[in-house]
């Protein structure tokens, strides 16, 4: 039978179940990678698990989301990462070396194989024919020990690409054409699987940022076939060995096709405050904008870099604009310094900002008060950036570039005084992996070095029989992990879990960490009840950590996105669905709920039964859908995925 690419490569790594879409299946991970920010949890789990070595083919743990090193926290997490990465074997990417996904495109990802990173915008590494999933640090982890990865077999969606984008049309804008059909709720369980002639227009870093907004989407991943263009950017990297061709085959099947002609697409932005919220770039021509930034690892790779730099040689940045870029790696940034592009970039009045996730985090560069923000970035979230009150617009490198000369949102298009930035060939990229530390053979003579903001993951209890308590926070439709869980600011204190989890929630209701507390300390549970998806964004699995333990003992919600839904099992979390919108509307705030029974209502909506929550505050009782495998039913039993691993492997 012929297969498309995604279920190729997933039979290749095939562990357990049967590739239908909607299966529950398990799958052997080749690569992980971690990133700082979700890793100090994700090695401090690992450890709990007891081995000496990762057992997978290649892990690389990565430093680049909090560089900014405000207090000793970052700093000490950097130290624990590097010296857990040296004793269990795991290659170690220095701070300064650039942002996980460019760098893993560029250095150690290879065609056919399967990459889970701790990272929603892991599915980057599809650029290369790689399934890259992003999951919770604490999937990682175990894929780290060689357990394989559970998950639902996919549905596979084929786009098809026709013709060449047009000058000043840029990959940015098929993605943002993908986000406005598709949106970003409703794909879950669903792979973009990318054909077409077109495909062979684009390059590796161009597929590579339509892989990485597909998270924006909420699907598993994306992915491109492996051809002559990506045989040729592997060897360019000195990396020929790391191609192996694939393709589709010849009447494969999909669930469902999506075409889209390359050379009728037009500049496109994605406005305040939601990557699905898309218009034309013709549409908001003229707008004034305060801030322009370039660079995450959507939009930094050389090429970026080059074109931006070509639109701004001999220009000046507009009096009131703040430009600021970051190149994706050291690799990007070497190579600009070493052709010119920097000077170009510095002559036009560009901050040059480290090769890091930083503005795209709100780490720093946080706009000014009601400031128009454009930024190449993925994710426009409300509050993200640091400032409330900023309007926040996604475009691609070549309008950022042109809006900040201008000081107002520019169309490429409508100008004809500007030559367009043209193709960005290269032969050989400049490869220097000074920066990447390879642990040494003898790792269990290394010295793990845990400063004082490096915690211990939380302890979960089991399930009790009867759950009691109270709707602690009722919140609307779309709530981010963003929302749930703020980063920017309060990154620093991932691995603190006790002081992260007076930040739950803060921006949407500062006081739900005191009584969902003061619950927990009652002896009572508290629940959250949410509109439709519910966690979409970041892989960020401080977003059910923190709740756990604040005692959220269930989210239930009209929908719940795949990788919170996850994570919110490995913590023993119930994600339940709410199945009417009436029984949303009858649920409120303060009621005091009651789950009886609770393991064998569990075990019973395996078989399809709905699980009974009453209300004793209105005397309703609601039926809920607990849409979850064998697997997490029995992690939701006996308190999460670690208490689960640890029984199992005693
Ligand atoms: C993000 O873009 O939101 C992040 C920060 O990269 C997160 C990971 C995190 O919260 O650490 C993600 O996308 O998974
Ligand atoms: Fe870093 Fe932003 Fe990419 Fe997340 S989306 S990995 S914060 S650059």
């Amino acid at each position: 039978m012929p297969l498309n690419m995604t279920y190729k490569v997933l039979s290749s790594h095939l562990v357990e179940g049967r590739l239908e879409a909607g299966a529950a299946i398990s799958i052997r991970i080749d690569q992980t990678l971690t990133q700082d920010a979700t890793g100090t949890m994700a090695y401090l789990q690992f450890e709990s698990i007891g081995l000496d070595r990762v057992r997978n083919e290649l892990a690389v743990s990565y430093v680049d989301h909090n560089t900014v090193q405000v207090g000793f926290e970052n700093a000490d997490d950097h130290r624990y990462l590097q010296s857990v990465a040296a004793a269990k074997g795991i290659v170690f990417s220095r701070a300064g070396n650039g942002i996980c996904h460019q760098v893993h495109l560029e250095r150690f990802g290879e065609c056919g194989k399967t990459l889970l990173g701790s990272d929603s915008h892991t599915p980057t590494g599809g650029g290369l024919g790689m399934v890259a999933i992003g999951a919770g640090g604490l999937d990682v982890a175990l894929a780290m020990a060689g357990v394989p990865f559970p998950m639902v077999c996919p549905r596979v969606v084929e786009i098809r690409l026709h013709g060449r984008l047009r000058p000043f049309v840029s990959a940015k804008d098929v993605i943002l054409a993908v986000l406005e059909h598709f949106g970003v709720k409703g794909n879950v369980n669903t792979v973009f699987e990318y054909n077409g002639d077109g495909v062979s227009t684009l390059s590796v870093p161009e597929r590579a940022t339509i892989c990485n907004m597909g998270a924006e989407c909420g699907v598993t991943c994306s992915i491109f076939p492996s051809d002559d263009v990506t045989r040729s950017f592997l060897e360019a990297q000195g990396r020929a060995e790391a191609f192996h061709g694939l393709c589709a085959d010849e009447g494969a099947p999909y669930d469902d096709l999506f075409e889209i002609d390359l050379s009728s697409l037009e500049p496109m932005a994605a406005c305040p405050h939601s990557p699905g919220n898309v218009k034309r770039i013709s549409q908001l021509a003229g707008m004034k904008v305060d801030q322009v930034l370039i660079g995450s690892c959507t939009n930094s790779s050389y090429a970026d870099m080059v074109k931006v730099g070509r639109i701004l040689e001999g220009r000046r940045i507009a009096a009131d604009m703040s430009l600021g870029i970051a190149p994706g790696s050291r690799q990007v940034l070497m190579m600009i310094t070493r052709d010119g592009t920097l000077e170009k970039m510095e002559m036009a009045g560009a901050r040059i900002l480290e090769s890091a996730c930083g503005f795209c985090i709100g780490n720093h560069q946080s706009p000014s008060t009601d400031a128009v923000s454009l930024r190449t970035n993925n994710r426009n979230f409300e509050g993200r950036s640091g400032t409330a009150s900023a309007q926040v617009y996604l475009v691609s490198p070549e309008v950022a570039a042109l809006s900040a000369i201008a000081g107002v949102i520019v169309d490429p298009l409508a100008q004809d005084d500007i030559e367009a930035p043209g193709d960005v060939p290269v032969d050989s990229f400049l490869c220097d992996d000074g920066m990447l530390s390879f642990p040494p053979e003898d790792g269990f003579r290394v010295r793990i070095i845990r400063g004082p903001n490096i915690g211990q993951p939380p302890k979960c209890d089991p399930m009790t029989d009867t759950i009691r308590g109270e709707v602690a926070i009722k919140v609307g439709d779309k709530i981010t992990t963003d929302h749930i869980m703020p980063a920017g600011a309060r990154l620093k204190y991932r691995s603190n879990i006790p002081l992260y989890s007076t930040f739950v929630f803060e921006n949407v209701d500062p006081d739900f960490h005191v009584r969902s507390a003061a619950l927990r300390d009652e002896g009572r549970a508290s629940f959250i009840v949410a509109g439709w998806s519910y966690g979409q964004g970041s892989s960020r699995e401080h977003a059910a950590i923190c709740p756990m333990y604040l005692g959220v003992k269930a989210v239930m919600a009209l929908s719940i996105e795949r990788i919170h839904q996850a994570n919110l099992c490995n913590f023993g979390i119930m994600p339940l669905t709410i199945v009417t919108q009436e029984d949303y509307d009858e649920i409120c705030q303060g009621h005091e709920l009651v789950i009886d029974d609770a393991p064998s209502q569990v075990r019973r909506a395996l078989e399809g039964g709905l699980v009974e929550v009453r209300d004793l505050t209105n005397g309703r009782t609601y039926g809920m859908r607990l849409d979850v495998t064998a697997q997490q039913a029995d992690m939701l039993i006996r308190g999460g995925r670690l208490n689960q691993i640890r029984e199992e492997m005693a």
